[in-house]
Parts: structure tokens; C-alpha cells; sequence
């Protein structure tokens, strides 16, 4: 019986899933990562990630294509490729993490065929998605729209989306915090407490409200600070918020943890401002650890049942360029300007060995 599984699949999936294998308090989870070229799998983690590569046909024109992705993924199923994968996933403890970007190809087309087969096998999953941001091209958002709708259809209830940070390609701080969001959700941030506490039911019952979800966790030196960067790292983080009218219209459910020295105490104030901002909530588990934790103050935060985030509508309505001479005529000249016809004859004789050239009536 294998504990807890994550897969990760095209890049950006692969990536995440290496940030997690280097994580002590990860060390339980199984990691899988799917792709279609061999590069990340050389490169180095502290501990192993099951590598699958699917066939690299980049010679084909590979990017960014998702039927391309979910072709090469049901190739690969049909093939026996995957039964390891699935068998684990079956046995798995709690959700399946399932992470890839929604832009690109292999990981965004990949994805729907993966949670068709695990939903078809019973298995309960959760993807989370790595967005493109509103400055990122066109077709980047296509695939991503796309994604969303396909993973509609095939049944997915509990999400959780990321949106990449713009004008940058630098995704260490985001791919730590989608690690963060795993650490979380597999319940490793809630210490030992004989006062409140989230436990394993307690999180399969927040994980089970339909939406979006977002977690996190914050750390400051004292409550004050750790209020104020609660308040920051929800509105203003990589995974996307709500609005007041979306919160007046939805019911949420949360989890908030605390451990500190007096957390007890320090519980209410430290979540009073994101409470504010949350008039409907189901229920709210509370995780309440008293601990000196260094000297600093570290708060989870889950909120589920939240709405989908803002997609960028696009006009698929392309102003396609016109052929090189599209809509053009010939042009005739002035009739002074009638034209003799430029000739050229072989050299007759090797003599001068030149071609000869004359105007010709
Ligand atoms: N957060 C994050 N985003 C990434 C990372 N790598 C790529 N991206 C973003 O993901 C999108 C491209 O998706 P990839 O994951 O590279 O694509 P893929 O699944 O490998 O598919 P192909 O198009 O077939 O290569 C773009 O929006 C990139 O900005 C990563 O490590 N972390
Ligand atoms: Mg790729």
C-alpha cells in the first residue's frame, strides 16, 4: 500500500513535482511525471520521480498542441505504460494531485485522458492548474480555455488554479508555492495539537466542496504581521481571490491553521480581516497549536467553494494577413513606354564564351 501520489505532467507539472521530491515533509508521496521529452528527467532531485516519457516527436511540430498531448497520452494508456501508475494511484491514500500547465501541450491535452481513467476507476483527484497570465499570447489562453471546458465534461468537481506571474520566466517562487499548496492538502502543516485540529476527515471534507480551492500558509514574526500577510498572500498571491459580489453570492468553506505561542488567543484576531471579507461560510475547521515554533507565527489558510477565476476572453474572430499578392492587378505601362523583349542567346563559339543579349521587336 503506497501512501500519498502526485503526478505532474508536461513541463511545468514535471518541474513542480521535482520541487516536491526535495521536500523532507514530502517524503511520502510517490511522484510520477509525465512528458514528452527526456530533459527533465536527468536532472537531478534529491530523491526519485518516476519518469515517463512519452514519444518525442518534435520533429513533427510538437508545441503547444493539446490534441497532439492527449493522443500521445492514449497511445502510451493503451500501450500498458501507465498501469503501474494507475494500480498506485487506486491503492493511493486520500486525492491524487494531478499538476500541469494549461497552456502548453502535452501536460494541458494529457490531463483530460489521465482524470478520465482515474474517475473511471474511482480514484479522487484534485488538478491544479497553472494559468497563463492576461499578457501572455493568445494561444496560450486558448488551450487553457479549452482545458477547462474538457475538464467540465469529464466530471472534475474540486480544483485548484494558479496564475503564472507576468513578465518573467523565472517560476521558483510560484512552483514553491504550488509545493506549499500539496504540504497543505496532504495535511503536513497542521502540528500536533491537543486543542482544535484538522485531521484526515476533516480535510477530505473541506477537499470535497465543489470549486475552486486555494491554500496557503504565512509566516511572520508576531500575530500583527501575520494578519496583515494573510490579507496580502490571498489577495494578491499567485492563486486568484474572489470579488465582494462573488463572495455575496457563494458559500464557502475554511480551514484555518495557527501555531504560536499563544494561538489560542491570537486565533480570531489573526483571521479577522480575511473573515471580513467572507460574509457566507459553511463551516470553518480550525487547527489551534500552541507552540513556540522558532519565535514565529506560521497560519494556513484553505478556503473552498470559491468560484472559477476570470478566463480572458478571446476573439477567435483572426484578422489573417492576405496572401503575398492578394487583391492586387497587374500594372500596365504608358504606351511611349512600349516594351522591346529582353533575349538572351547562348554563346555561339566558346571563343568569347559569353551569353549574348539584345532587345527584340
Ligand atoms: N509555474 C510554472 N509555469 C511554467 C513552468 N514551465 C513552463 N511554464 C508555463 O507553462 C506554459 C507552457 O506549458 P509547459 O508546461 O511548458 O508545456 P508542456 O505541457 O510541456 O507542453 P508542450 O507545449 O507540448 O511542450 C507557459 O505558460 C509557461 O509560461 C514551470 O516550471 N512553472
Ligand atoms: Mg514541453
Amino acid at each position: 500500500m503506497i501512501n500519498r501520489l502526485c503526478i505532474g505532467l508536461g513541463n511545468a507539472g514535471a518541474t513542480i513535482v521535482r520541487e516536491i521530491a526535495d521536500r523532507s515533509i514530502l517524503d511520502d508521496v510517490k511522484l510520477y511525471a509525465i512528458d514528452s521529452t527526456t530533459t527533465n528527467a536527468t536532472i537531478h532531485t534529491t530523491r526519485d520521480v518516476n519518469y515517463l516519457c512519452t514519444i518525442s516527436d518534435e520533429d513533427q511540430g510538437s508545441g503547444r498542441d493539446r490534441e497532439r498531448g492527449a493522443a500521445m497520452y492514449r497511445y502510451h494508456e493503451s500501450n500498458g505504460d501507465f498501469d503501474e501508475m494507475y494500480s498506485d494511484a487506486i491503492d493511493a491514500k486520500g486525492p491524487v494531485i494531478l499538476i500541469t500547465s494549461a497552456a502548453g501541450g502535452t501536460g494541458s491535452g494529457s490531463i483530460v485522458p489521465l482524470c478520465k481513467t482515474l474517475l473511471g476507476n474511482g480514484v479522487e483527484i484534485i488538478p491544479v492548474i497553472v494559468f497563463p497570465n492576461q499578457l501572455d499570447p493568445i494561444a496560450y489562453h486558448l488551450n487553457a480555455n479549452d482545458l477547462l471546458i474538457e475538464l467540465g465534461e469529464v466530471g472534475i468537481a474540486t480544483y485548484s488554479i494558479f496564475v503564472n506571474p507576468a513578465n518573467t520566466a523565472d517560476y521558483t517562487d510560484i512552483n514553491n508555492e504550488v509545493a506549499n499548496l500539496v504540504e497543505i492538502i496532504f495535511g503536513k502543516k497542521y502540528h500536533a495539537t491537543s486543542k482544535d485540529s484538522i485531521d484526515d476527515s476533516d480535510l477530505k471534507h473541506i477537499l470535497e466542496t465543489p470549486g475552486r480551492f486555494i491554500a496557503l500558509s504565512v509566516k511572520a514574526p508576531d500575530t500583527n504581521r501575520l494578519k496583515k500577510e494573510i490579507t496580502r498572500k490571498v489577495f494578491s498571491g499567485y492563486q486568484p481571490a474572489w470579488t465582494d459580489i462573488q463572495a455575496q453570492e457563494c458559500t464557502f468553506m475554511k480551514a484555518f491553521g495557527l501555531t504560536s505561542m499563544f494561538a489560542a488567543d491570537d486565533h480570531t484576531e489573526v483571521f479577522s480581516e480575511l473573515n471580513a471579507r467572507i460574509p457566507n461560510s459553511y463551516d470553518e475547521y480550525k487547527n489551534v497549536a500552541e507552540e513556540d515554533n522558532n519565535g514565529v507565527a506560521e497560519a494556513t489558510v484553505i478556503i473552498a467553494g470559491l468560484p472559477r477565476h476570470e478566463v480572458k476572453e478571446i476573439n477567435t474572430e483572426f484578422n489573417e494577413v492576405k496572401g503575398i499578392s492578394e487583391g492586387m492587378t497587374r500594372s500596365t505601362r504608358p504606351k511611349f513606354m512600349k516594351r522591346k523583349k529582353a533575349t538572351i542567346t547562348k554563346p555561339q563559339s566558346t571563343e568569347d564564351g559569353k551569353p549574348k543579349f539584345e532587345w527584340k521587336e
